[in-house]
């Protein structure tokens, strides 16, 4: 254990963890993962993130959403050798974190620089404006690269209650789908209830139709998953999905009473077509993907070689010629 500090107050909502290096007392054996826990009690009863990683040995970035604002926690490691040996879990260490600088005005559990300001946005479709109706069931905000508002609804029956709703700045589908397209920005919401293992109806609403073919993806178990069991409503301009704590759709993978959602939707790069040929409310523009821009760029190289090849050698046998004659 080593940073932060023991202890230390007014710590990021997404800090940096560091541990002192491996040791072993066998002298070939190498340090080959590192159990990572992170827990807001201090006898670790209730744990709000557990990662086991080949990567990250010393050093451990804490997601967004996992942490609250002006809360303790405690985290602890224990190192597995290449034997699959592990030491005991080391002294835990706590710290303190800040208050949010990103949720003053008004304190709603969205992002400030991401509330919907205008007056006439029903993304729900209850004859109320979503900016008077942020509560602990439905949530709004615009995704700002992408300039189009979603909206979070959970059913009130499942005794739950949405804390946070955000759009997330380091998680992204196309680093590890290549063959899928989504929205710039992917979405994040953290749900707490009294029960762990709760299932919850998660409804979005985007301001903008979806395809037939989108579908509901999420980040959870080290990966990004479909969600087969979607269901496409009001007129394609929303998605329902169900999610469980522990389990389908919780990033935690914790049965811990908090359900943590990272997700977008993705559709297939061959089946882009437009949902709406007439452009009202389309938002499949065709784009050229970075990798068939490499693909062109090096055709277009390997075809100036070649003419630039003949001509040389044409050149070069003009010379050859005169020198000859
Ligand atoms: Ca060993
Ligand atoms: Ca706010
Ligand atoms: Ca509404
Ligand atoms: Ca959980």
């Amino acid at each position: 254990m080593y940073l932060p500090e023991n202890n230390k107050l007014n710590i990021s909502l997404t800090p940096v963890l560091q541990t002192q290096p491996f040791i072993d007392a066998n002298e070939d054996n190498f340090h080959f993962s590192t159990e990572w826990q992170l827990a807001d009690v201090h006898d670790f009863t209730r744990l709000i993130y557990q990662y086991r990683s080949n990567d990250s040995l010393t050093i451990l970035s804490i997601p967004e959403l996992l942490l609250g604002n002006h809360q303790s926690y405690f985290w602890r490691v224990r190192f597995f050798d290449n034997h699959n040996l592990s030491s005991s879990w080391s002294i835990p260490y706590s710290f303190a974190t800040e208050e949010s600088k990103f949720d003053l005005s008004p304190q709603n559990g969205v992002p400030d620089i991401q509330e919907i300001t205008g007056t006439d946005t029903d993304l729900n479709h209850d004859n109320i404006n979503d900016k008077d109706q942020i509560n602990s069931y439905y949530k709004c905000l615009t995704l700002m690269n992408d300039n189009i508002q979603v909206g979070i609804e959970i059913e009130e029956t499942n005794q739950a209650e949405i804390d946070y709703f955000s759009s997330l700045k380091n998680i992204h589908i196309t680093d590890q789908l290549t063959d899928i397209h989504s929205f710039n920005e992917s979405i994040g919401f953290k749900a707490f209830a009294q029960t762990a293992g709760f299932s919850i109806t998660t409804t979005f609403y985007f301001s903008q139709q979806l395809n037939a073919k989108s579908i509901w993806h999420s980040y959870y178990q080290n990966q990004w998953n479909r969600f087969e069991e979607q269901v496409l409503i009001e007129k394609n301009n929303a998605i329902r999905i169900k999610i469980q704590d522990g389990s389908f759709g919780d990033f935690d993978g914790l049965e811990n009473g908090i359900i943590i959602h990272c997700g977008c939707v993705g559709w297939s790069i061959q089946n882009t077509t437009k949902p709406d040929e007439s452009g009202s409310g389309g938002c499949y523009i065709s784009v050229i993907s970075m990798k068939n821009l490499n693909e062109i760029l090096l055709v277009y190289f390997v075809l100036i070689s070649l003419c630039w090849l003949i001509w040389f050698r044409q050149t070069n046998i003009h010379i050859q010629g005169k020198k000859n004659a």
